[in-house]
């Protein structure tokens, strides 16, 4: 089993670097912008594109295997996590920010088996950092062990967190009471990067000292969740308790002190699972 992730760690560093490149190069074409669930939920052909190019150099070498990835999903391919070796695809998280040439964009790459994260490659490819992470080999960055900030002060912390990309007002006030909630506790300062994964690898690197957020998807996080917790961190549920893949809700912190605290200050909402059925059309 562990030549067999090695061999599934290798292949997602490579596919992640060579995806990398092709969404750094196609920041100066011209994009042709869509959107997903609301105006604000943009897609773009280099999504679709990417996630293509991923998938097929997976089948390649591992036939057997399944997919959940961003784009199929939304074209229709069902989001169920099953036992079976499943590569967790987000082509391009930060898409707003690969739009507007913000320069947080990554390729995130998670692996399960037994429906638990095995192997977790996150590729920031404007940055050129390579985080990696296999279960119980710890995490790294560009080859450099990862290890979380040893802060326990909440008053002391940076916390991220993202705005996403539902307006509905009810989840806008639910957001927006979180975000009041910790500014005034106080902490030092809240941050957002534009993309979970690039957020959950800043608190594997021990700059942030948690991020949190509802809204996100498995894609989103699949691979950012093993490198936190391999770097020493904590993964919990917006309301404590273990973290749900498919509940579109995650804290991420270095410790559980600061997770609690975090957790205390969040006004939860609950949107629809990621492996919820279809809405009949
Ligand atoms: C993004 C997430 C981010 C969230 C955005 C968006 P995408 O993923 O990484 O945390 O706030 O709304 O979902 O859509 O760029 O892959």
């Amino acid at each position: 089993m562990a030549d067999f992730l090695q061999n599934v760690m290798d292949h997602a560093v490579a596919v992640a670097r060579k995806a990398g490149e092709v969404v750094c190069s196609a920041l100066s074409d011209e994009r042709k912008i869509m959107t997903k669930s609301s105006a604000v939920d943009l897609v773009t052909q280099t999504d679709q594109r990417v996630e293509q190019l991923i998938i097929q150099s997976v089948k390649e070498k591992f036939p057997s295997h399944r997919f959940i990835g961003e784009e199929s999903v939304a074209a229709g391919e069902s989001c169920i996590l099953t036992d079976e070796p499943t590569w967790i695809i987000d082509p391009i998280d930060g898409t707003t920010n690969f739009v507007h040439t913000f320069p947080f964009v990554a390729v995130s790459i998670g692996f399960s088996v037994n429906k638990r994260v095995e192997v977790g490659v996150v590729y920031s490819c404007l940055e050129d950092k390579m985080f990696t992470a296999r279960r119980g080999k710890g995490a790294f960055c560009n080859g450099e062990a990862l290890q979380v900030s040893e802060q326990t002060d909440i008053h002391q912390a940076i916390i991220a967190t993202e705005f996403g990309s539902n307006r509905d007002l009810k989840a806008v006030d639910h957001i927006f009471f979180s975000l009041r909630n910790i500014l005034t506790l106080p902490v030092h300062g809240v941050r957002g990067a534009g993309t979970a994964a690039v957020n959950m690898c800043l608190v594997a690197l021990g700059c942030v000292e948690a991020y949190y957020e509802i809204g996100i998807h498995v894609w989103d996080i699949a691979a950012g969740l093993l490198i936190v917790s391999e770097a020493g961190g904590v993964l919990m549920d917006v309301t404590g308790g273990d973290v749900d893949l498919m509940s579109r809700r995650i804290v991420a912190a270095n410790n559980k002190t600061i997770a609690e605290k975090v957790i205390e200050q969040i006004d939860p909402f609950t949107p629809p699972r990621d492996d919820a059925p279809p809405l009949d059309k």
